[in-house]
């Protein structure tokens, strides 16, 4: 396994010389300055791949080999007259990515909206706190801040009053912040940052777009991306739609295993890949993440290991735990992952090494009081690093006695 960890630039109060300090090899990073659509220039991705990458004598050395993520235009997603210019330009990217040598690249196909939370401090007892999405606060802000039309037929009458009641304890500030998440999104979104007129405008032209209209595009997007990409041997790992439903009126269209067996079914090129993001698939009961790992191995190109506990009165509300101690199996997680790389390398492949990185961690100690990028701060990272290296580690090391 590749020890990754993301990094938002120069920038990101998390310096790419505390990085080295965390025992990772691999950064994982994009060009978050360049506007969605526009093409990722050699010499910007040079100058990026520079400030990560020069090391001074005697010191680790770290690569950029993932990307996360090239985002999508919303006119591929909404399939508008004149959206193949943003093909074209996403390919372009991924050419010059290539060039480079950065062959593993990240994307989602979320409409809209990116990864969502309500709460971006939610305290845990402890006395370290968390990300977590509830769904009556969710409700609460697409009911009576948003006023989204249609949005009464989406919820059951005690939904409706549960929001109400929400929204009537939440004090304005709260409301101010929750709004703040959904619209203008949360750090590596790859989406717009939105007015609220805007949104709701953006919203509404998708009025039309249903899952099966959603997926025929990500399918036409892909049949043009995926042979190039194989040319370049660079492999594509699409996030999962987080949290993984449908929100806002929105289709979403990667979510559980069915989704990905269309997708992989549609387009079975190798190329064509995932990534295992756990505490995305994790936010739903039905899905079985050590089974989805083993089923799917072959299409893991890159893994976010984080845990999360489900509510268990309301299983569309969760909080991010830790690493190894949420509802999910994450030593059975590591497991496959691991037997995946036995595979690989037993079948003679070239690339045998998953990408994973420790996604989001808790704020904590010394972070509390710092400004950080709410999930990315480093020592919650580092902690859920050490964890799972651990597991790796150990894991590894009992398979190296059975042989
Ligand atoms: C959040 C991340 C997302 C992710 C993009 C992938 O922490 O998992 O921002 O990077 O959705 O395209």
């Amino acid at each position: 396994m590749r020890e990754s960890w993301r990094w938002f630039g120069p920038k990101d109060p998390v310096t790419i010389d505390d990085i080295r300090q965390t025992g990772a090899t691999d950064v994982v990073s994009a060009l978050h300055s360049i506007p969605t659509g526009e093409v990722w220039p050699i010499d910007a991705i040079k100058e990026h791949q520079e400030l990560i990458q020069a090391t001074e004598p005697g010191a680790a050395s770290l690569l950029w080999t993932v990307v996360e993520s090239i985002p999508v235009h919303e006119d591929i997603k909404l399939g508008r007259p004149g959206h193949q210019v943003y093909v074209d330009n996403w390919i372009a990217s991924m050419e010059n990515l290539a060039e480079c040598g950065i062959k593993t690249i990240c994307y989602n196909f979320m409409p809209v909206i990116d990864w969502t939370r309500t709460d971006l401090k939610f305290k845990l007892p402890s006395g370290a706190y968390s990300l977590r999405f509830d769904q009556q606060k969710f409700a609460a802000f697409d009911l009576f801040i948003l006023q989204r039309a249609n949005a009464l037929h989406d919820y059951s009458e005690e939904e409706i009053l549960g929001a109400r009641q929400a929204y009537e304890l939440m004090p304005k500030t709260e409301r101010q912040q929750l709004t703040k998440n959904i619209i203008a999104g949360l750090p590596g979104k790859m989406t717009n940052a939105y007015t609220i007129e805007d949104f709701r405008t953006m919203l509404a032209s998708y009025s039309e777009t249903t899952a099966e209209v959603l997926r025929s595009r990500l399918i036409s997007f892909l049949s043009k991306v995926l042979p190039r990409a194989e040319a370049l041997d660079s492999k594509l790992a699409i996030h999962p739609d987080d949290p993984p439903r449908d929100m806002l009126g929105l289709p979403r269209i990667i979510c559980t295993a069915s989704d990905l067996e269309l997708l992989f079914k549609a387009l079975p090129s190798p190329s064509n890949g995932m990534t295992l993001c756990v505490g995305t698939y994790g936010s739903r009961p039905d899905n079985d993440l050590p089974e989805l790992a083993r089923s799917f191995g072959s299409r893991i190109h890159f893994s976010h290991l984080r845990g999360v506990c489900l509510d268990p009165e309301e299983q569309r509300s969760f909080y991010e735990a830790s690493h190894l101690d949420s509802d999910i199996d994450m030593v059975e997680v590591i497991r496959e992952l691991l037997n995946e790389e036995q595979r690989r390398r037993q079948s003679g492949a070239d690339d045998t090494e998953i990408f994973i990185r420790p996604d989001h961690g808790h704020q904590m100690m010394d972070d509390i009081d710092k400004t950080v990028n709410p999930g990315y701060s480093a020592i919650g990272r580092l902690k859920g690093l050490a964890e799972v290296r651990g597991v790796i580690r150990a894991l590894s090391a009992q398979n190296m006695e059975r042989l």
